[in-house]
């Protein structure tokens, strides 16, 4: 601690210091009783065990049967070189180029980030994707891609896992040494909900690429190509893939809706093109792109575009398949997938499924089914733990044809209809939701646009508003702050512009911007808002954290404080996590230095007189009791 103290002082630090600074300078030597890793681990479990993990609260639990799942014996050593080694070595165009030259149809799993995002409210956790990281780049050379990273993970992972999104990437990626790892990046939203200022968004893409990142997907939430420049051009300036997305809504083959025709979408995509993406992404993030509307327009794409094309489309339909096997006869070079347990409803087709589809075929995508069940029947298991994540929906439906909702939202949106106890109302919602959509003028509902049609659908029922109310301008209404937000141009500039009517009532007076957010943001100042966030988190931190800072300030300090207390929690498995330990379970540790704890829990004691319990452990064979404030 004395030489800690020393060298992060700042007069050592900038070199002022004399001959007697050690002997003047007496904070040197006021060592605060820092509490070693096995001790702050045993806190948070004792304060599971005794009080529970909030997050799990009042959620349905875990089957008796329900246990941790063995780990595939298979090691990133078994991994044969793969298209990582390709972009390292002749950069992100030789990938594009490579694609181009397939006849296999290419596969991202997106098991690891939209999946879970889409199935069980993003809680995933670290210690269960890195437990299979392995198995994938020993058994799945032939994948494409693993998207594990972006959306709402980075902030899930902090907020509720309370673990740091960084090690995630950083651990996945030394664990898959042969594959591409692939991020969901919101263009200038970066992984938030709203503008960042331009020197934010180039420094997080720095971050993540110096961290592992190799694929960005960038879109924008309003398909405004303007704003998803910067974002592009920093993955561009990284030397790393640059996927630009469209993010597609509406119908093409509907005559009624054209706003979004294929001319749309061909424009966009040549825009693109000429930014400099070297993938093209159609993102079709609730599922509304139909067979034949894919076929369609990816035969109009191939044509018009000298980009290879990555197609994603949700399963919120139920027919989803069709469209990615419709869109591989007409020649897609990529499509996304989620392994079969972790496929379906709100999440993606099944990627078993597809390759069994296609063997024998010309897009055979010549990958190994028995590889794919091992690694499938591990995510079976994982999300049996995650039960209380799960949704209440259980088949697919058409209804998302009518209201268009993302898979991530639908989930997301029901969740807060709950905590607003209007869930039995879900029709409704479902149909309010439409309806703002229509008053908004027909946009594109990706995060976070779709947050703000979701906050004025919820806010319209919870104040009994209508349509008519909403539009009526002798009608005083109260918009959400995200709304109001979006209205004053602070996301971008919808296709077609906004609906001005209503666009005056909800600003009432106050201008619009019609410019890019960005360009009227001021620069961060990175010296001044480390020095911010090191006073807040009481320590220095790392590059990487002051990008968590700068996306998510509150919800970053709050991490760091529960990591300063509960030390690193993602090493603990996750029935531990959610639900501490059972009375003579034994658990074996394994923190990230290679050191292994065995910790039993013997006994729980009773409340103190000043209500405190004390938890009694056996840490590798020695008693230790850890005192938790009974607050249950
Ligand atoms: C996200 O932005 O997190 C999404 O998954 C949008 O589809
Ligand atoms: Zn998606």
């Amino acid at each position: 601690q004395f030489l800690q103290g020393l060298v992060n002082h700042p007069t050592f630090i900038n070199a002022e210091y004399t001959t007697k600074f050690i002997d003047e300078t007496k904070e040197l030597f006021t060592f605060t009783k820092r509490r070693d890793r096995a001790t702050r681990l045993l806190s948070f479990l004792g304060e599971v065990i005794v009080n529970g993990n909030e997050d799990v609260k009042n959620r349905p639990v875990p089957a008796l049967h329900v246990h941790q799942p063995a780990i595939p014996k298979y090691s990133a050593q078994q991994a044969q070189p793969g298209l990582k080694q390709l972009l390292d070595k002749e950069g992100p165009q030789a990938v594009a180029h490579w694609m181009k030259a397939q006849k296999k149809l290419l596969i991202t799993d997106k098991s690891m980030r939209d999946a879970h995002q889409s199935l069980l409210a993003t809680r995933v956790r670290s210690f269960d994707l890195l437990n299979i990281a392995p198995t994938y780049a020993a058994l799945l050379p032939d994948l494409f891609s693993v998207e594990c990273w972006g959306g709402a993970t980075f902030d899930v992972a902090m907020r509720f896992s309370k673990e740091c999104p960084w090690e995630r990437l950083q651990k996945l990626r030394a664990a898959m040494p042969n594959l591409l790892t692939q991020m969901l990046l919101r263009a200038s939203n970066g992984v938030g909900y709203t503008n960042y200022p331009d020197n934010v968004i180039k420094y997080f893409v720095k971050q993540a690429a110096e961290n592992g990142m190799d694929l960005f997907r960038v879109f924008d939430s309003l398909n405004w190509v303007e704003n998803m420049r910067l974002a592009m051009d920093s993955v561009l300036e990284n030397n790393k893939i640059c996927e630009a997305a469209i993010c597609y809504t509406g119908d093409i083959l509907d005559p009624k809706r054209t706003k979004y025709s294929l001319k749309y979408y061909v424009d966009m995509a040549k825009e693109l093109e000429k930014a400099g993406a070297h993938i093209l992404a159609i993102k079709d993030m609730a599922g509304l792109l139909k067979p034949a509307a894919a076929k369609v327009l990816i035969e109009a794409l191939k044509n018009e575009i000298g980009l290879p094309i990555h197609l994603h489309s949700h399963d919120t339909s139920g027919i989803a398949a069709a469209t990615l096997l419709s869109a591989a006869d007409a020649g897609v070079d990529a499509i996304d997938a989620a392994m079969d347990a972790m496929s379906g409803l709100t999440s993606h087709p099944n990627l078993g499924s597809i390759v069994a589809a296609l063997k024998n075929t010309p897009r055979d995508t010549g990958m190994n089914s028995e590889s794919l069940a091992i690694i499938s029947n591990y995510w079976e298991k994982v999300r049996q733990m995650y039960v209380g994540f799960e949704s209440e929906f259980h088949s697919g439906t058409s209804e998302v044809y009518l209201h268009e909702m993302p898979g991530g939202q639908y989930t997301n949106l029901r969740q807060q209809a709950r905590a607003l106890g209007i869930e039995e109302r879900w029709p409704e919602v479902a149909k309010v939701y439409r309806d703002v959509n229509e008053m908004f003028g027909d946009i594109v509902k990706v995060t976070p646009s779709s947050k703000v049609v979701g906050d004025m659908a919820l806010s319209m029922i919870t104040s009994g508003l209508t349509k008519e109310d909403v539009l009526n301008p002798e009608k005083e209404v109260s918009f959400p702050e995200s709304v109001v937000s979006f209205f004053k141009g602070m996301m971008g500039q919808p296709p077609g512009g906004f609906p001005k009517e209503l666009q005056k009532k909800i600003l009432k007076g106050e201008e619009p911007i019609t410019v890019r957010p960005g360009q009227l943001l001021e620069p961060v100042d990175m010296d001044s808002t480390r020095a911010e966030a090191e006073k807040l988190a009481e320590r220095k931190i790392s590059d990487c954290e002051l990008a968590s800072y700068l996306m998510y300030p509150d919800v970053f300090i709050d991490y760091a404080k529960h990591r300063r207390t509960y030390g690193n929690v993602s090493v603990l498995p996750t029935l531990n996590f959610f639900y501490g330990m059972k009375r003579e379970e034994e658990l074996s540790v394994d923190l990230a230095s290679g050191k292994t704890l065995i910790v039993r829990l013997m006994a729980k004691g009773k409340a103190d007189e000043e209500g405190k319990r004390e938890v009694f452990f056996e840490l590798n064979g020695q008693s230790r009791i850890v005192k938790v404030p009974d607050r249950s």
